[in-house]
């Protein structure tokens, strides 16, 4: 008896986890109407499921992409790198102004979430997965990877990053803008990117960084760029105020 309650329970458990993120994916899906969110689910574990969770490649999430496109959204791209905080405080309230990749379908389903598969199982797991830098080709950074990319793909007119003073490197070569986004920013699509520093009071860099160097240097030729320090205190009153006009920020 104690063997069967044991087994049922963890049965249960082992299901509910499962059932848990389908569920978080579906109800986050459902909140953008006119998208198939179980023909989405179905598609998007085709890229992970049965597999060893250091072996889903970037490709993978292509038919995922594919299934719901990133619509252009000239001049209201916003990019960040180590600033999500920040960037979702503002932009949470400010729709009217820039629109992140956490603010289309796939970005808002996944954000926050982990999970991973396994080689022999048609089920998706939310414990056990590799870290981020575990392992290469693990299929939480693949989908981001996939996702961003997609995203920088369809960037246009005039795009924004939000980048952090308070860190050692604002724009390091191993994060997913500068590695990803950046080079996939094209002349014939992109004209300007903005880059707003990010300021907090024990801020230790700025828009002299150094490492802003490497960003106007990997730029494609004929994108033109500025960057600009901002209080955080400066971007929160923006988003605490509407009637502030979204050029009249910073
Ligand atoms: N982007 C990347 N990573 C994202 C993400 C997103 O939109 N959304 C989430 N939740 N994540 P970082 P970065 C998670 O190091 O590397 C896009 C991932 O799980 O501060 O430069 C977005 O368009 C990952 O662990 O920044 C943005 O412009 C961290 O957040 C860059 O890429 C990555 O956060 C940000 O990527």
């Amino acid at each position: 008896i104690v063997i069967v309650i044991i087994a049922v329970v963890l049965g249960l458990t082992l299901r509910q986890n499962k059932s848990e993120f389908e569920s978080t994916f579906l109800s986050r899906c459902e909140k953008f109407n006119q998208y198939d969110c179980k023909k989405l689910w179905g598609v998007f574990q085709q890229a992970y499921v049965d597999k060893d969770p250091c072996k889903v490649l970037v490709e993978a999430y292509n038919p995922l992409i594919a299934a719901a496109p990133f619509k252009p959204q000239c001049n209201k791209t916003m990019f960040w790198s180590k600033t999500k905080d920040v960037v979702h405080g503002f932009t949470d309230k400010r729709k009217d102004c820039f629109v992140t990749l956490e603010d289309t379908l796939l970005g808002s389903v996944l954000d926050g979430l982990t999970w991973c598969g396994k080689e022999g199982s048609k089920d998706t797991f939310t414990s056990g997965c590799p870290g981020w830098s575990e392992c290469e080709n693990n299929p939480v950074r693949s989908f981001w990877i996939c996702a961003s990319a997609a995203f920088a793909d369809v960037a246009c007119g005039d795009v924004t990053a939000m980048l952090n003073g308070s860190i050692n490197t604002p724009f390091n070569p191993t994060s997913i803008f500068a590695s990803v986004e950046v080079p996939r920013f094209n002349a014939s699509r992109v004209k300007k990117l903005n880059v707003v520093m990010v300021i907090q009071k024990n801020n230790i860099s700025n828009c002299n960084h150094s490492s802003l160097k490497n960003l106007t240097q990997a730029l494609d030729t004929g994108i033109t760029y500025s960057c600009k320090d901002v209080s955080e205190s400066r971007i929160q009153e923006c988003g605490a105020k509407p009637e502030i006009a979204c050029g009249a920020c910073w």
